[in-house]
């Protein structure tokens, strides 16, 4: 039995040398101390020992149980300090390295836009309200005096959801909720997402940005409309600029106008940008139709109001002299980070 238990004690220390991984340490351990371990087989044969020998070789296997224990505390010491050294070494950080440059976003070009043009109104006493984008026939066309079969839906190809439900082609609906709940005088621009079932190309989507506006008051004229426009466009797109209004119909407004601005790259001379034209269209607006007024309750004897529309891509397409559309929704970084 001595010899056996020398024996171990060389195993196990011979075996350790080759672990190096703190699991396959413990597997050893078990292997040599554990309940169904070596050591305690051989230790299970003390009986068959004379009562002379028993202590002597009990106390050996006590011995031997520690040198193991020991030998296998340091090898674990020594793996932890291995590791502890890889480690260091791995992670180790050069605190002298220039720091990562963190990309910093910015604004989209239509929300830059959008912010300028709210900030105009904001500052002319002007509400900023938002209304649903899937709408009813009703708030979409029948308050805006285009009945069913009216030959205006004909223009405004639409996304219908189903007879009375579609996705709205203009934030007026938003005016004519507006136009419903509120008592004259109204000030509002109503910006937000409208729907068009348009070809993709240079200058459609089916999906665009609308920013809507309505003065509703006693005594709003023309003038009123023609000085508001103005003054927005002088603040977009500089003092010098101009605009002009152009006889038009729409069913929503009476008398209706096309409204061009004096074109930024030749001043109004004529160009190649302009087609010769010197002036550029970019919105729509009119006097709000009696009709209308009068089915929001809003008697057009006692009030009159101006409204206009304008596509916040065109105007942000102008702004930046971008020429496709299609480049606004391609989130290109290399595009977006130009402005
Ligand atoms: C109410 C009454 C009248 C809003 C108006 C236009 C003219 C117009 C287009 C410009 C480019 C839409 O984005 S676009 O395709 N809009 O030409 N919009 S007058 O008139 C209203 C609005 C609400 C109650």
């Amino acid at each position: 039995m001595r010899e056996a238990l020398e024996k171990i004690e060389q195993a196990a220390k011979e075996q350790l040398e080759m672990v190096s991984e703190a699991k396959a340490l413990e597997e050893l351990r078990v292997k040599f101390l554990g309940k169904k371990g070596e050591l305690t087989a051989i230790l299970k044969q003390m009986g068959k020992l004379s009562p002379e020998e028993r202590p002597v070789i009990g106390q050996l296997a006590n011995k031997v149980r520690s040198d193991i224990e020991q030998a296998i505390a340091q090898r674990l010491e020594s793996i932890n300090n291995a590791e502890k050294e890889k480690r260091l070494k791995e992670e180790t950080l050069d605190v002298t390295l220039p720091g990562k440059k963190i990309k910093i976003g910015k604004p989209h070009p239509l929300n830059k836009v959008l912010n300028e043009v709210e900030e105009v109104f904001i500052g002319m006493g002007f509400d900023i309200v938002e209304g649903p984008e899937v709408e009813t026939d009703h708030y979409c066309f029948e308050a805006l005096n285009m009945p069913k079969h009216h030959p205006a839906r004909d223009t405004q190809d639409t996304f219908y959801i189903n007879e009375n439900v579609v996705l709205r082609t203009q934030t007026s609906s938003v005016q004519i909720r507006t136009m419903e709940n509120t008592k004259p005088p109204i000030r509002i621009i109503s910006p937000g997402r409208v729907y068009r079932s348009d070809t993709v190309d240079a200058t459609h989507s089916p999906l665009f940005h609308q920013i809507e506006g309505l003065v509703i008051d006693k005594g709003i004229t023309m003038s009123d409309l023609k000085g508001t426009l103005e003054l927005l466009m002088k603040r977009l797109y500089g003092e010098e600029c101009k605009i002009r209004l152009r006889p038009h119909h729409f069913p929503y407004t009476e008398p209706s106008a096309e409204v061009d601005i004096m074109c930024f790259n030749c001043g109004g001379k004529g160009c190649s940008m302009c087609k010769q034209e010197g002036y550029v269209e970019l919105l729509g607006a009119g006097m709000v139709h009696p009709k209308v007024l009068r089915d929001c309750g809003i008697d057009p004897e006692i009030y009159s109001g101006f409204a206009f529309g304008i596509g916040l891509e065109r105007i942000t397409m102008g702004r930046f002299n971008i020429n496709d559309m299609r480049l606004l929704y391609e989130n290109d970084l290399r595009f977006l980070g130009q402005f």
